[in-house]
């Protein structure tokens, strides 16, 4: 089975704004590739949601990461 409509969202609490990507097959599994801003006040912690849908079937998961700060 292929997923076809997988997408990525990122945001922060505060409101960096909202960045998506697409998942696209890659040689193992999925990658998506997007770039985030850097937060001029220092906030480091994303989030990200994962999500699909596949005919009748969907799901969504909420991952979060801290961005290096450097
Ligand atoms: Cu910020």
């Amino acid at each position: 089975m292929e997923l076809k409509n997988a997408q990525v969202k990122f945001n922060m609490v505060m409101d960096m704004g909202l960045y998506k990507a697409r998942l696209q097959k890659a040689a193992t599994g999925y990658s998506a590739i997007t770039t985030l801003p850097k937060c001029i006040f220092g906030g480091h912690r994303w989030f990200m949601k994962l999500s699909f849908d596949e005919g009748n079937f969907s799901a969504e998961k909420v991952f979060l990461f801290d961005m290096d700060k450097n």
